[in-house]
């Protein structure tokens, strides 16, 4: 049986009226990108890439986040940025490692379309050859104006695209158009991605959890009382034993999570009161939460869907339950009955 391409795939769904042209070269681009990105993580140490950047000060190099960027977050930033300033269907982008939205150069015609990404998440597996992924995030430029960060500033449930690539032993682009989720593996001798999972559905219940139980003693009442009746195991209120997985890439959590089913979460702790979460709102938490939706799973913040939230800025954070539905509702429940 002949394959399905990437490219294919993009221009069936145009024909079934999924997708726009400017919107299908978009995503082509993005895929570019992300195989470049690849061939970087791919060498590692023979790259010269592994390890922290360095400002022109000499000293580390930080972000808007206050994180220390490493040498491939910043490659990944620039090639995700090179690749996408010239093909006429963007009007800006935006991105983690950037304090605020950048506007497509005066030399290129100005597109439609906004995209906002996290080069490479999962910045502390670089170093220690763990799974990374890029993860983006495609929305409408409503305005003709120089592009401003707030033209960013639209709830998940606008989002027209999303998806992810993962950089493990293999490297898989996962994608939603807002027709199902799709998984395309990278043929590396073709050097192009193929069909591999057509309409990915999560399974609706799970026996597996992810989450960092380090920060158990900082977490609030609802959370506390959710993890240990997981913890409880079959003698518990939930009647079942559960596992846990935890990578520390949410590439791979969610990647794990749309192959199996199981919760993934990042709740609010009080290590930074401050902070309302690690994870951000608009290049983490809105692009899994479309696909993982899409893929017939829910995602909350412990009390709302994600993508019905209205964000505020650019780099906002959020609480973060995604996967299983049945999963994610009893986690919703826990937060809600406490109010
Ligand atoms: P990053 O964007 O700086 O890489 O941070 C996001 C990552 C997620 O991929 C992962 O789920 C989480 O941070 C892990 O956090 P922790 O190190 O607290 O377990
Ligand atoms: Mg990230």
């Amino acid at each position: 049986m002949s394959q399905t391409s990437l490219t294919r795939f993009l221009i069936e769904a145009q024909r079934a009226g999924q997708l726009n042209p400017e919107l299908r070269l978009l995503i082509e681009v993005v895929a570019r990108a992300c195989k470049r990105i690849s061939v970087a993580v791919g060498k590692g140490a023979l790259g010269g890439v592994l390890g922290d950047a360095v400002a022109g000060d000499g000293g580390d190099s930080i972000n808007v986040q206050g994180e220390a960027q490493k040498k491939l977050d910043v490659l990944s930033n620039e090639i995700l940025l090179e690749a996408n300033a010239w093909g006429g269907h963007l009007a800006a982008c935006a991105s983690e490692e950037m304090d605020h939205c950048q506007p497509i150069p005066d030399a290129f015609p100005r597109g439609n379309y906004l995209l906002v990404f996290d080069p490479l998440d999962g910045s502390s597996n670089i170093d220690v050859n763990v799974s990374v992924g890029t993860i983006f995030s495609v929305l409408r430029a409503r305005d003709d104006g120089p592009a401003e960060d707030a033209h960013f500033l639209q709830a998940g449930s606008e989002q027209v695209a999303a998806g992810y690539c993962i950089y493990g032993p293999s490297t898989m682009l996962v994608l939603t158009v807002g027709h199902g989720t799709h998984a395309f593996t990278l043929d590396r001798e073709q050097g192009s991605f193929v069909l591999t999972r057509r309409d990915i559905q999560v399974p609706v219940a799970t026996k597996e959890f992810a989450i960092n139980m380090s920060n158990q003693r900082h977490w609030d009442a609802p959370m506390q009382a959710y993890v240990s009746d997981l913890l409880a195991g079959r003698e518990g209120p939930r009647g079942k034993d559960f596992n846990m997985r935890w990578v520390a890439s949410m590439v791979a959590d969610v990647h794990r999570i749309l192959t199996r089913g199981g919760i993934f979460i990042y709740p609010w702790d009080r290590k930074d009161p401050s902070k309302p979460g690690k994870l951000r709102l608009m290049y983490e938490a809105n692009p899994m939460s479309m696909l993982i939706e899409q893929a017939g799973g829910a995602a909350t913040d412990g009390r709302r869907r994600i993508l019905d939230i209205e964000p505020g800025e650019l780099h906002q954070r959020v609480p973060v339950f995604l996967g299983s539905r049945e999963e994610v509702e009893a986690a919703t429940r826990y937060h809600l009955e406490h109010d």
